[in-house]
């Protein structure tokens, strides 16, 4: 798609009316998201919606489908990785959708407790795991600093729990705390010769200071970070993002494996109607899809 005159440098919305990187307009996302970072997951999910309504890919690799499931307006939004395009998709999301919105992400992990390839893992909390870029020159302070917890919505983690354990999904579902690494490799504690990154002690690190972490990622607490300050000014109430996070163990830090492609697939399968009733059965919310928007 051809690249759009924007309307202002504050909040660049295009003369049709879609926000500059997400490329979505009023009318064209539900209330209900779930948010994954991989495209073709999204495409796989979208399988078991009941019917589609709208698809669009942005020119910045957002992928936004909006489908009907058990009669209601559900959208599923693939948003690639890292912080970056957590805040991008969530800001820009709040401006084109009105009333509350209910977001579940669903993403992969890599576990750093007992979980293994093939186990679920919902998220109670998620903290920032950041690299500390001055620590490389002055060697003070640690290499890696770690925030504070951030909690999910409690009652929509409850679903998610409840219908990955009613729909039989991986062997066991493990609850905690997750990390949230500004990357896959330095500030998730993988070593290697190529960079200097100080982290063989980061896991234990983790361990050691955050009791009941259990997963490493890289979109959760900036999800429920967001949803938490989406009140628009400070202390004021209430938020109008509830956020929730669902995760597959793709990576076992400890036992050094990682899940095959014919069992992550299996698993996205497995898990879709999960998070999918995690969603419409939770508290409802506002139906607000623009009437003119047809079946795909
Ligand atoms: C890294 O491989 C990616 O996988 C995880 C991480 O958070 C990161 O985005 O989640 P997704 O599978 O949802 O992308
Ligand atoms: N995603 C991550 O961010 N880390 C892992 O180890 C696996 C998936």
């Amino acid at each position: 798609m051809a690249i759009k005159q924007m309307d202002s440098a504050n909040k660049p919305i295009s003369s049709d009316g879609r926000t500059y990187h997400v490329e979505t307009r009023p009318g064209e996302v539900a209330n209900r998201i779930v948010t994954v970072g991989d495209p073709q997951r999204a495409r796989i999910m979208a399988q078991q919606l009941d019917s589609l309504l709208f698809e669009h890919s942005s020119h910045r690799g957002f992928l936004t489908i909006t489908g009907l499931y058990r009669g209601l307006p559900l959208s599923i939004v693939a948003i690639g990785m890292g912080l970056s395009m957590m805040d991008f998709f969530v800001r820009e999301t709040r401006m084109v959708v009105q009333g509350p919105l209910t977001i579940v992400r669903f993403g992969s992990c890599g576990s750093i407790c007992d979980a293994k390839t093939g186990d679920v893992i919902i998220a109670d909390s998620a903290f920032g795991i950041n690299r500390n870029y001055d620590y490389f020159d002055t060697h003070t302070g640690t290499p890696y600093r770690l925030s504070s917890l951030e909690a999910s919505d409690s009652m929509l983690a409850e679903h998610l729990v409840q219908q990955m354990q009613e729909h039989r999904v991986g062997r066991e579902v493990v609850r905690g705390a997750v990390g949230n690494a500004d990357s896959f490799y330095g500030s998730q504690g993988r070593t290697g010769d190529d960079f200097y990154d100080d982290n063989d002690a980061l896991i234990p690190a983790i361990q050691e200071q955050v009791p009941g972490a259990v997963a490493l990622e890289m979109e959760s607490h900036m999800l429920f970070h967001l949803a938490r300050m989406s009140t628009g000014r400070l202390n004021a109430q209430p938020p109008s993002i509830r956020a929730a996070c669902a995760l597959l163990v793709f990576a076992d830090r400890s036992g050094n494996a990682f899940i095959s492609p014919e069992m992550s697939t299996q698993m996205v399968i497995a898990a879709t109607k999960a998070v999918f009733d995690a969603l419409v059965n939770d508290s409802p919310t506002q139906d607000g899809l623009h009437p003119s928007i047809g079946s795909v």
